[in-house]
């Protein structure tokens, strides 16, 4: 019986070898191969791309080569080795903007095809590379429906405004993360908030850790307030500062963060048995940024469509109250 299985066994290896020698000679010729490189691979909203961008690559047929790249040599030397591999182009989403002139060089020479996804590239101006098509957020706009959302519940909850101290965990550095925040603070002080009351807690990594750190300063400094409310750029910073609120007391029932993303680390939150001071995310879309990115790049290779300049995409608040309706009306349901 062993020895049956045996030889089964190495039939069917041959048999699968002789196939594999036969087959890239037919292959070779159209076989698109594209990369997509994240800054932070291990935050869940990055995962959720590439989950798309895997769903685009097995309904087209092309092979998708995933690369954390945390860092610019981490970048370059992917952009290599993707031309190694013969792969026609890349959807990135960059480590640090201002690589841009470098990034850009570096892909004409290997002579790949580029766009990027949520983080887009500056030249040396700090103007952003409109050459390079790009697939981000609209940053302010989403981030006025975090500052509405928050101001709506500051209402709601019937607090004196003057009573309410709000974190703004801070990424300067990253124009979209600027346009975030900045558009949740103009909305809270367009519905009455004292503009005095925001403090600026700039996070030197756009990650919980680092915004967990940023906020102890804040909450350190200004002890007056009897309720907070937190912004930043993603979930990732607003859940930072909602556990910084929490190590001081400040619980459901006095803390109101809105994040933005609607990932993992939103979901998880709101799957708690009690609620916390996350109380809403402003979803945005992984699958169009995953899979419609990589859908775009594959069009370009294979048929030499190039996709739009700039792709602006939009998001919805949600609650633990209502984020199964949200996710179903922004298509991501059964992506879980
Ligand atoms: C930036 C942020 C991510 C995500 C993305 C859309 O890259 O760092 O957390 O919000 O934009």
């Amino acid at each position: 019986m062993k020895r049956r299985m045996f030889l089964t066994l190495v039939a069917a290896t041959t048999a699968a070898s002789a196939t594999l020698i036969s087959a890239p000679v037919a292959q070779a010729a159209d076989q698109v191969k594209i990369g997509f490189l994240v800054k932070q691979p291990e935050e869940p909203w990055f995962q959720d791309e590439w989950k798309f961008a895997e769903m685009a690559a097995k309904e087209k047929g092309f092979t998708l080569v995933k690369i954390g790249a945390p860092s610019g040599e981490k970048v370059m030397s992917a952009i290599d080795n993707l031309a190694a591999q013969k792969a026609q182009g890349f959807v990135i989403c960059t480590p640090d903007v201002k690589l841009g002139p470098g990034i850009v060089a570096k892909a004409k020479a290997d002579g790949l095809k580029m766009m990027t996804v949520d983080d887009r590239l500056v030249d040396g101006a700090g103007k952003p590379i409109e050459s390079v098509p790009h697939m981000g957020i609209s940053a302010y706009n989403i981030g006025k429906q975090v500052g509405e959302g928050i101001a709506a519940e500051i209402k709601k909850r019937g607090w004196n405004m003057a009573d309410v101290g709000a974190i703004d965990v801070t990424y300067e550095q990253l124009p979209t993360a600027h346009d975030r925040t900045t558009g949740a603070a103009d909305a809270l002080v367009a519905a009455g908030f004292p503009k005095a009351n925001i403090i600026m807690a700039p996070q030197a990594k756009t990650d919980t850790e680092n915004a967990f750190n940023a906020a102890n300063i804040a909450l350190t400094k200004n002890t007056k307030f009897k309720h907070w409310v937190a912004f930043a750029l993603n979930d990732e910073g607003v859940l930072g500062a909602v556990r910084a609120a929490e190590g001081r007391g400040f619980k459901a029932d006095n803390m109101i963060g809105v994040g933005i993303g609607g990932s993992d680390s939103a979901l998880n939150e709101f799957k708690k048995p009690n609620p916390t001071g996350f109380y809403g995310t402003v979803i945005i879309s992984p699958k169009r940024h995953g899979e419609e990115t990589s859908e775009l790049m594959y069009a370009w290779i294979k048929d030499g469509k190039e996709p739009p300049k700039l792709t602006l995409t939009s998001g919805m608040l949600a609650t633990r109250d209502n984020v199964a309706e949200v996710r179903e009306k922004m298509g991501l349901a059964s992506a879980k």
